[in-house]
């Protein structure tokens, strides 16, 4: 027997909430862009209390109120590093940040004290996991199908892991991540063409899914600079012959405060017409784009209407805090539909996915269903099946799409 579709319909806004949060909460995504390595990669591969306790985000929000001078921190042990995070921001403060507040969600996921006095339990806990089944859980609790590693092709420490014949974990898709390439100061001719075919090899060897590169907020396009012509002559060619997608993380502003380390950076706003002249100059590559200050997100979105060689996703890094995941999603839904990537991770440490997938799934969800409830008050009412292919796109199917199928269709 046919269902009529008027019976499918949730024009209950209870049935509507449910069915949204069942969905978002259950729909396997594809994180995007991480900075996660499995386990095959040694000490790369990042897990455990004290690596999620000296995060960077958590390291510069304690050296804001423990009174010690960076360098006695820096030369601590990573334990006692992690015992004063713990002791300054959960112990002697209550933990709102969100990053904080993320710490508390994996200790809670897993059972443990939320307001322990010291990593006692917390250590016990961690070390007496078995690294291989650890993984699993962790990637079965957050849902997570896969993530994208950032590979950087001039890192002797990968390279080694890489030439030494490792099978990697299939979750695990590699990026070509080219921040060191452009970094590095004028390229003569003939290192062009060389660097062309050492990229060209990685390619071939690593099948990255796409190749990726973070700008600052002062990036042109054009410009008459060593990175423009690295975009023209490398990036872009690269990228055309591959046929693969290019990345750009646009607006960080790096070592603002250097003896900060890697918590030192900071973020600026960017200038979007560089992206749009780059999307219609290059019609037939694919960008993908995450712009880091708040002040361009809406300026990102407009961009994304002119040109549809243009995905934006995630809400990255500073961004990343409930407030302003769901003012971004909710502007992205008003004006792309579902044609966006709502989030990535950005995860370092394993165990983050968990909490940064449960609190961006918790903004999604709530945007979702606005925007359904607001669909229904205006006379149109979806079904469950239309909220799975939404939530599908959102979480895996623009992804997917943008990073293995050409512009157009050859
Ligand atoms: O450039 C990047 O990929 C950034 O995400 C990192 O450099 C940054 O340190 C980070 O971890 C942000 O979440
Ligand atoms: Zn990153």
């Amino acid at each position: 027997m046919v269902t009529s579709i008027e019976s499918q319909l949730l024009s209950s806004t209870t049935e509507l909430r449910a069915q949204v949060e069942l969905l978002v909460n259950s729909t396997p995504v594809m994180d995007a862009h991480t900075h996660l390595f499995p386990l095959e990669f040694n000490e790369l591969c990042l897990w455990g209390i004290d690596e999620l306790l000296t995060y960077h985000y958590l390291t510069a929000e304690a050296l804001r109120t423990a009174r010690l001078p960076y360098e006695q921190f820096w030369a601590m042990s990573k334990m006692a590093q992690a015992d004063l995070v713990w002791k300054t921001l959960f112990v002697d403060n209550t933990p709102t940040s969100e990053a904080a507040q993320g710490i508390i969600t994996v200790l809670d996921v897993f059972g443990l004290d939320t307001r322990a006095t010291n990593l006692q339990e917390a250590r016990a806990f961690f070390s007496s996991r078995n690294v291989a089944e650890h993984l699993d859980q962790v990637f079965d609790i957050a849902q997570v199908s896969g993530v994208v590693m950032t590979n950087n092709p001039f890192d002797d420490v990968e390279d080694q892991l890489w030439s030494s014949g490792i099978s990697v974990d299939r979750r695990f898709s590699s990026s070509l991540r080219l921040d060191s390439l452009v970094n590095t100061a004028e390229l003569a001719v003939s290192t062009i063409t060389r660097v062309r075919k050492f990229l060209d090899d990685w390619i071939q060897r690593h099948n990255p899914v796409y190749m990726a590169l973070s700008l600052p907020p002062d990036f042109n396009f054009p410009a008459d600079d060593a990175r423009d012509r690295l975009l023209r002559e490398v990036i872009l060619p690269t990228a055309k012959e591959h046929r693969l997608a290019l990345t750009l993380m646009v607006g960080a502003r790096r070592g603002v405060n250097p003896q900060l380390r890697e918590a030192g950076d900071g973020l600026g706003r960017a200038d979007v017409t560089a992206i749009e002249r780059l999307c219609a100059q290059y019609p037939d590559v694919k960008f993908l784009a995450t712009f880091l200050s708040r002040e361009n997100q809406h300026e990102l979105c407009i961009a994304a209407r002119k040109f549809n060689n243009l995905m934006p996703f995630g809400c990255w890094w500073f961004l990343n805090n409930p407030s302003i995941v769901s003012e971004i999603t909710r502007e992205r839904f008003e004006l792309l539909g579902q044609s966006f990537i709502p989030q990535h991770s950005d995860a370092r440490v394993l165990e983050q996915l968990i909490y940064k997938w449960q609190h961006a799934r918790r903004q999604i969800a709530d945007a979702l269903y606005d925007s359904y409830k607001q669909l229904l008050s205006r006379g149109r009412a979806v079904t469950t099946e239309e909220i799975s292919r939404d939530v599908n796109r959102l979480f895996s199917g623009n992804f997917n799409d943008w990073v293995r199928n050409p512009v157009y269709p050859v």
